[in-house]
């Protein structure tokens, strides 16, 4: 099949004061350098770079006092995520669709808070993770563990409007591929209306089936789905520029096909309002391997089929 796919707004958010390893910051340009732009030209993807947000980074705040909260850099936080929010909310206006590269996975809050301005939005979360902990319940205080919960409005998050998404509906949440869930999040995500989908469920079934169940449970009822991809997700073999890795995880030629689907799925019934491609971190990659396949993730994600 063929059709005129919207064209997409690269956003680079160098961002990394949600995660406590240096070099996050420089994700949007390893995934630039790891051949971003020949990978969505060769995937027929419509384009404009529209460059790196100016966000406070560990450079520029690591010396101030934190805050009075149990997460780390909360400041910091609200004001990226107002500054992407309001960037997304743009490049939707003109009628594009949001690439946005991390950054560690705070900056998915803002990606979400300006996709959700648009309508109900349904969450397909890609990651080793869950992404539900609360500055109360965090064993670290990073926020970038928290972004999910701070879309919903979860917990401590009900407290701070400025951290929340509120059209991301709950029921139209998938988590995909997790493996490394805290105690209280396992709780929380068990006793949710969110979806969950674990590596073992990948295993047994297959990615394609499951990456299809997630698109139909996250598109049911919305009309636009946010797509966000840790690289983290991918097993530490296949990505190890990642600040937490964990065995286990899928492979790229996995990672591939559900971005396919992905692909696919928009091309059926235009779901993909959103996508973010976040946790590279280039210091601690191999000669950039991860941002190349981040790169080219995220062209598949966006592409128009070939034949
Ligand atoms: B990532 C951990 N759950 O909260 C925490 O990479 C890890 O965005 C969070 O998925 C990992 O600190 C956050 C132990
Ligand atoms: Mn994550
Ligand atoms: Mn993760
Ligand atoms: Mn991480």
């Amino acid at each position: 099949g063929s059709r005129t796919a919207p064209p997409v707004t690269v956003l680079g958010v160098p961002f990394d004061l949600g995660a406590d390893r240096h070099g996050v910051d420089m994700g949007p340009s390893a995934i630039r350098y790891g051949g971003l732009s020949a990978a969505l030209d060769a995937a027929g993807v419509d384009y404009a770079d529209a460059g790196d947000l100016a966000v406070p980074t560990l450079r520029t705040r690591a010396d101030e006092a934190t805050d009075e909260s149990d997460a780390k850099h909360l400041d910091g936080v609200a004001e990226m995520t107002e500054t992407l929010a309001d960037r997304v909310d743009r490049a939707l206006g003109e009628g594009t669709v949001p690439l946005v590269l991390g950054g560690d996975h705070s900056i998915a809050m803002g990606t979400m808070r300006g996709a959700a301005r648009a309508g109900p939005l349904g969450v397909v979360w890609f990651d080793a993770h869950g992404d539900y902990n609360t500055p109360t319940s965090s064993p670290s205080g990073n926020v970038h563990g928290m972004p999910l919960a701070a879309a919903h409005g979860y917990g401590d998050f009900a407290e701070m409007p400025w951290a929340t998404a509120s059209n991301v509906v709950e029921e139209n949440t998938v988590i995909v591929g997790a493996r490394s869930l805290d105690r209280d999040e396992q709780a929380v995500l068990r006793d949710s209306d969110m979806s969950v989908f674990t590596m073992s469920d990948i295993d047994s079934r297959g990615i394609g089936p499951v990456v299809e169940e997630a698109l139909d449970i996250a598109t049911d009822g919305v009309d636009g789905v946010h797509v966000s991809l840790d690289l983290d997700w991918l097993d530490p073999e296949d990505a190890p520029g990642v600040g937490t890795p964990v065995p286990g995880g899928v492979t790229y030629r996995e990672a591939h096909t559900a971005m396919e689907r992905v692909a696919d799925r928009d091309a059926a019934e235009s779901a993909l309002r959103s996508l973010d491609v976040v946790e590279v971190n280039p210091v601690l990659d191999t000669r950039n391997e991860t941002g190349e396949k981040a790169a080219s993730l995220a062209a598949t994600a966006l592409g128009k089929q070939i034949l």
